[in-house]
């Protein structure tokens, strides 16, 4: 069987309906999301998971069933959902909690235990419904901010299997969202994706900014580095079916009768031939703008008289989530609005806005699209806000003028748009003024550069090209999976291991044989080291401890065991009984006029300090803020790279530390120091940019190991600091 795709969104894609008989009909939506997954259904089995969209408990147990058949039919599974769910976990904390969050409405955002509780709960029955269909090879694609716990479910049960993610909604900047208390929770959620997607890059920032301050993982420009996990991150602005907006325009413009919302349309514009329309379209929403998008058309007409009679609003305003309540105050407030208006400019023979509140058929939303002269889009914050998109796709003979909240995440694509900033009137008032006096010929060479994007760049290109960058994540795991050094792989070194008559151990200490502390003094040795070590020598390995720190911290910890030490990355050489030699003559005239430099650094810088060790000065920067730390060190690195450009002196990069000293001491020729002898088993691991120097420079039979997953010369990796000893211990069984 070929493998599967299992789409997985908060609503399936279908309009279930009970009829009075109590038969039950079902039928596919043709909204945006189905349609642009369509070529995934068509290309490979894909399963569809999702609420039907009727509470389990207003029906019996045969209509549960039936639904649940006709859904199969449609390729689609739907999860029961009681009424309670459905309060607390979507309109609960999805709409009540996530939503204005995310948006940046934290003033709307109502905080309930219980209502958690249950988001939860409906996660993990998503979850259990994927993994109840879910075969080997088959690809898992969550949607949105309702299931964002469920990549971490699927991902602790079936790590071999892709997830990837979609919000299709903002990702709000770090200082909103550290405001949610179960912030770690949704993170590592969301983090159980081996692809991370969103509308924008700003987005994407903004969410590998949160989980770099709240869980302190290790990020890059897109991707994070959780424990063993590479998750990728990126942006995939959602396009739309173009050609079926187009197509319905261009099959309208043929067409003889008429619904009669086109009827009436044409009969005002013959009443008024050089009155304009001006079209508003969204879901009743207090993120899209409506209310104020109403106040910049009444401070438009007050402020131009002259246009009182030559223009109409014709808002169409879909029913939104009406259980809760700040979408019934500002249903209130839109009719207040509209009232008020209509109030103040109608005169006999005109009314400024038109105000459908009701959902209209696709066919009228089109003529809606085709019959506005300018569309005036104004939210406060969107996702993306894909009407914009459908409204330049059907705009068939290229004439129209879109005007564009710079809020939307479309905006970013839409730079041929009137952009508008939707707080401020004067703007939006004056973007409606260069509208409707906006030449047809510019009107058209705008709107041209608009369409070739939109048509190109379809909902089937987003979903695919996320569906290729899913795979191309899988491909990467399968690669590093050759090098994981799992049981097979450790089974084949053992091997030699047992069979070898020399044995030597390069061990590097931070990272490697103990955990990183933010105070590196508490970075002591455990127990359960010292004991491995003892054991190892036992074994007949010499082990050799090279590490970056000073001789004391070493002597203090290892001094009284029978193996050979290595400071500050190979300035000092201590053999086991001996004291400790200088590798080679150092200079160390350099440190004085370096040291100010730094210091000069640590002062700018809060969370950082200055290790003056011998021959070496160590700037830490584990503690500086995530964004901080890569400027200040970047700037740091090249300030020095470029006073130090003709000596021997290097500056190296470590695990947030900037090391600077001699340029031919490195943990490489400190280790070749040691194989003088020709051992037959050497073994080499360490954690750091500094330890890819000994896995260049050993000889080729050596198993080298990385403690961690980003690129490295070794030949092997673990996944974690943690896994080392018991690697060690590995060696000691019989
Ligand atoms: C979320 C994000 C993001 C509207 N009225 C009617 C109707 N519509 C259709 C439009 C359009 C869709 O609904 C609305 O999509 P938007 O993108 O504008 O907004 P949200 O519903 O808030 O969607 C948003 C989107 O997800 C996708 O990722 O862009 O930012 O908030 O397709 O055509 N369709 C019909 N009758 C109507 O009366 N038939």
């Amino acid at each position: 069987m070929k493998n599967k795709t299992i789409i997985v969104s908060n609503r399936l894609p279908l309009n279930v309906f009970l009829e009075d008989t109590g038969e039950v009909k079902v039928s596919p939506s043709v909204g945006g999301l189905a349609t642009g997954m369509k070529s995934i259904h068509q290309n490979s089995e894909s399963l569809w998971i999702g609420w039907a969209g009727i509470p389990s408990d207003e029906i019996d147990e045969s209509t549960t069933k039936e639904i649940k058949n006709l859904a199969y039919n449609e390729n689609c599974i739907s999860v029961p959902l009681s009424e309670e769910e459905i309060e607390e976990y979507y309109f609960g904390f999805s709409n009540r909690v996530l939503w204005p969050l995310f948006h940046y409405f934290m003033e709307y955002v109502d905080y309930d235990e219980n209502h958690w509780k249950t988001y939860k709960k409906v996660n993990e029955k998503f979850a259990e419904t994927i993994l109840e269909y879910l075969d080997d090879g088959d690809k898992v694609w969550v949607h949105d901010y309702q299931l964002l716990l469920v990549p971490q479910l699927i991902k602790e049960k079936r790590p071999d299997v892709s997830v990837g993610f979609f919000l299709h909604i903002p990702f709000p900047s770090y200082e909103i969202f550290r405001t949610l208390p179960w912030r770690e929770e949704i993170l590592e959620g969301i983090l159980g994706a081996d692809l991370i997607g969103f509308h924008t890059y700003d987005y994407e920032r903004h969410f590998i900014s949160s989980v770099s301050r709240v869980l302190h993982y290790d990020t890059n420009i897109n991707s994070i580095h959780a424990g063993s996990r590479i998750i990728k991150v990126d942006s995939f602005p959602m396009g739309i079916d173009y050609e079926k907006f187009h197509q319905e325009a261009e099959k309208q413009k043929n067409k003889n009768e008429k619904t009669l919302l086109k009827t009436r349309l044409e009969q005002n514009r013959a009443l008024a031939p050089d009155a304009k329309f001006i079209l508003s379209i969204d879901r009743l929403d207090y993120t899209k703008g409506i209310a104020k998008r109403l106040e910049a058309l009444e401070y438009f007409l007050e402020k131009y008289p002259e246009y009182n009679e030559k223009v109409r609003l014709i808002m169409l305003a879909v029913p939104s989530r009406e259980n809760v309540p700040q979408y019934q105050q500002l249903k209130k407030e839109v009719d207040e609005l509209v009232g008020k208006i209509n109030g103040k400019f109608s005169t006999a023979t005109w009314v400024p806005v038109w105000y459908f509140y009701r959902s209209l058929p696709f066919e009228e939303l089109i003529e809606l699209y085709t019959s506005c002269e300018i569309a005036f889009l104004t939210p406060i914050r969107d996702g993306m806000n894909l009407v914009a998109k459908e409204y330049i796709a059907s705009r068939t003979d290229q004439t129209g003028v879109l005007i564009l909240s710079e809020m939307a995440g479309v905006a970013q694509e839409m730079n041929d748009a009137l952009l508008i900033n939707p707080n401020d009137y004067n703007q939006m008032a004056e973007a409606l003024k260069t509208a409707l006096e906006m030449p047809l010929e510019e009107q058209i060479s705008r709107n041209q550069i608009l369409q070739k994007r939109i048509k190109r760049y379809n909902v089937e290109k987003w979903a695919s090209a996320f569906m290729e960058a899913l795979n191309s994540t899988t491909q990467l795991k399968e690669e590093k999976l050759t090098r994981f050094l799992g049981k097979s792989n450790f089974e084949k070194i053992i091997s030699k291991f047992k069979a070898s008559q020399s044995r030597i151990f390069l061990l590097d200490y931070d990272g490697t044989l103990t955990a990183y502390h933010k105070n590196p003094e508490k970075a002591v040795p455990s127990y359960e080291l010292y004991n491995v070590l003892n054991q190892l020598i036992q074994n007949q390995v010499e082990i050799i401890i090279i590490s970056g720190r000073d001789r004391a911290f070493l002597d203090r910890h290892f001094g009284h065991l029978p193996i050979q030490l290595v400071a500050e990355h190979g300035v000092w050489i201590k053999n086991s009984g001996s004291k400790w030699k200088m590798s080679q003559n150092l200079q160390k005239d350099w440190m004085e006029s370096i040291r100010p430099i730094i210091e000069n650094f640590v002062d700018r810088t809060p969370g950082s300090f200055l290790e003056e060790k011998e021959y070496s000065l160590v700037w830490h920067y584990r503690k500086v803020a995530p964004g901080l730390r890569d400027i200040r060190s970047n700037e740091l690195s090249n300030v020095l790279r470029g006073l130090l450009a003709n000596s021997n002196i290097a500056v190296m990069q470590g695990n947030k530390v900037l090391e600077v000293k001699s340029g031919s001491i490195n943990k490489g020729n400190a280790a070749n120091a040691f194989l003088t002898r020709p051992y037959d088993f050497i073994f080499t691991i360490g954690d750091d940019w500094t330890d890819e120097f000994m896995f260049q420079q050993v000889p080729e039979h050596a198993v080298s190991v990385k403690v961690g997953t980003t690129e490295t010369d070794a030949k092997y990796f673990v996944e974690n600091q943690t896994s080392v000893i018991s690697l060690l211990k590995g060696f000691l069984v019989e």
